[in-house]
């Protein structure tokens, strides 16, 4: 009942190595949000969706835990639940039971970058759900999404926790149209979205008093500094959130607060820094409901539902092929 595909970068250290390289090297210079995530980054980011001022998570997990029949219902009772991003699956299981409860749940495709944890939730939803097939995949999906088994029967591909938001429009369009590549009619994706609100709300959950994210953003330096043999000061950086509101997202950075230079010997590189200099290290963008429309509809989609907390403060929006 669990058949676990790994497709795993050989080179992931070169491909780091690379993007750092140039990232180091841009003005302004910039890193990619996915290097956060080690062991300790991981952990930091838990904390962060457990914050007072970090609404998204509780958010998205207030409508699964409603609307997850709804939402089937509206998606066509699929038999395929394909998760990008699955991790240890905690939200997913209100949309698995709706799927069980209706009767339609036959397989879940879970679809991460870590096979431990892919193992661990296999094994764990296989006795949970009696007669569940998961067909799992360990890769990075933003590489190798074309590899996502199709078991013939609708499919829904869901896609929480917002992390979308951390593309450029250009990468957002193109993963959007390999995603609908993937959909044959009568499948949907299942997108989580955060939504523009006031400043000082997305400043907050951006930058919260206990200065969680702050070191979730500094980690960023520890990954370098171990992955790459750099000898970044995480003290001698600044977390920075801001919501730039014309390109409707937070922008999330690092300030230098003294004129500096750093190594890195594993790229065999020194850069330096000025006083004040910012890197970025993410954006979050937030959407609205015509803002979606509008960029499923360049992919060559279409919006056919859309789910929100009671405050509106987040959406699920359902898509298909148009
Ligand atoms: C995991 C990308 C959805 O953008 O809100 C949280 C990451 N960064 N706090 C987000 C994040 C700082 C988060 N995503």
């Amino acid at each position: 009942m669990i058949a676990i595909d790994v497709h795993l970068d050989a080179d992931a250290a070169a491909t780091m190595a690379r993007d750092v390289r140039a990232g180091l090297c841009a003005y302004p210079k910039e890193l990619a949000p996915k290097y956060f995530y080690d062991e300790r980054g991981s952990q930091l980011f838990e904390q962060i969706t457990e914050l007072p001022e970090y609404y998204p998570t509780r958010a998205e997990r207030e409508i699964l835990s409603h609307r997850s029949a709804e939402i089937l219902t509206s998606a066509g009772a699929p038999a395929t639940l394909v998760e990008l991003g699955s991790g240890s699956a905690a939200k997913t299981r209100h949309l698995l039971d709706a799927m069980r409860d209706a009767g339609s749940l036959e397989t879940y495709v879970p679809v991460d970058i870590s096979e431990e944890i892919t193992h661990q939730t296999a094994s764990l939803l296989v006795d949970e759900y009696p007669g569940l097939a998961v067909r799992g995949l360990v890769c990075d999906f933003e590489q190798h999404l074309e590899r996502v088994p199709d078991e013939g029967g609708a499919r829904m591909i869901a896609f929480l926790g917002g992390t979308i938001g951390n593309l450029y429009p250009r990468q957002r369009h193109a993963f959007l149209e390999r995603i609908a590549a993937l959909l044959s009619p009568g499948d949907h994706l299942l997108l989580g979205t955060d939504l523009i609100k006031e400043r000082e709300r997305l400043e907050a959950a951006y930058d919260d008093a206990a200065g969680v994210t702050a070191e979730f953003n500094k980690n960023v330096l520890a990954v370098l500094n171990r992955e790459l043999g750099a000898d970044f000061d995480l003290d001698a950086f600044e977390h920075v959130a801001r919501y730039d509101a014309e390109a409707e997202r937070m922008d999330i950075r690092l300030r230098s607060l003294v004129d500096q230079d750093v190594c890195l010997d594993g790229l065999d590189l020194e850069i330096s820094f000025t006083a004040g200099e910012e890197m970025r290290t993410e954006i979050s963008t937030k959407f609205t409901r015509e803002r979606l429309e509008s960029v499923y509809q360049s992919a060559d989609m279409e919006l056919r539902g859309w789910f929100t907390d009671a405050a509106g403060d987040y959406a699920l929006s359902l898509a298909c092929r148009a």
